[in-house]
């Protein structure tokens, strides 16, 4: 499979708020499954929706060692996060070769639906607890160097700029 392509910062559709999933159809099972190999074959833990340039409210996860448990939240809801934050260290698959510190929930209680339409509950910790809030961000278009200083996002937004061009010159 052809990987879908990924937007990169600071692409303004980064900033588009995507609308709920409305149908629970083969095309959102296509769509859940062409994210999961795009995150796999970029070696990223997330991605969402709005990094594929499609604006509904998908995320796909897996944050296992051995990349065998792929988790599909469709629009998800944190229900609960906790009063406990921590900095963590933290990337993102369209701001590639930037990591620093963002300022997260460490666990967090999200409820989402399944491909089914199902409801889904997950107490989350740890990295999936922050890659979820990583993501559900995405869904409201923000990317994580908004949480950065002014002076580190206009670095980072001329870098990006300057790596686009290079890698079609
Ligand atoms: O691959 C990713 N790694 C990561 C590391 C720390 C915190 C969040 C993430 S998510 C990121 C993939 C991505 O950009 N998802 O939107
Ligand atoms: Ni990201």
């Amino acid at each position: 499979m052809t990987p879908l392509t990924i937007l990169r910062y600071p692409d303004p559709r980064l900033r588009t708020i995507a609308r709920p999933v409305a149908a629970f159809d083969a095309r959102l099972r296509k769509l859940a499954n062409a994210m999961l190999e795009t995150m796999y074959e970029a070696a990223g833990i997330g991605l969402a929706a709005t990094q594929v340039d499609v604006h509904e409210r998908l995320i796909v996860i897996d944050v296992s060692e051995t990349r065998d448990q792929p988790l599909v939240l469709i629009n998800p809801e944190i229900i609960w996060a906790s009063d406990e934050t921590r900095v963590g260290e933290e990337g993102c698959l369209s701001v590639p070769g930037i990591y620093d510190g963002v300022e997260r929930s460490v666990a967090v209680k999200v409820r989402a639906l399944d491909l089914d339409g199902k409801h889904q509950l997950h107490d989350t910790e740890g990295m999936l607890a922050v890659c979820i809030q990583h993501e559900m961000d995405h869904l409201v278009g923000k990317v994580f160097v908004e949480y950065l200083s002014p002076l580190k996002r206009k670095r980072i937004k001329t870098k990006m700029i300057k790596q686009i061009k290079d890698e079609l010159a």
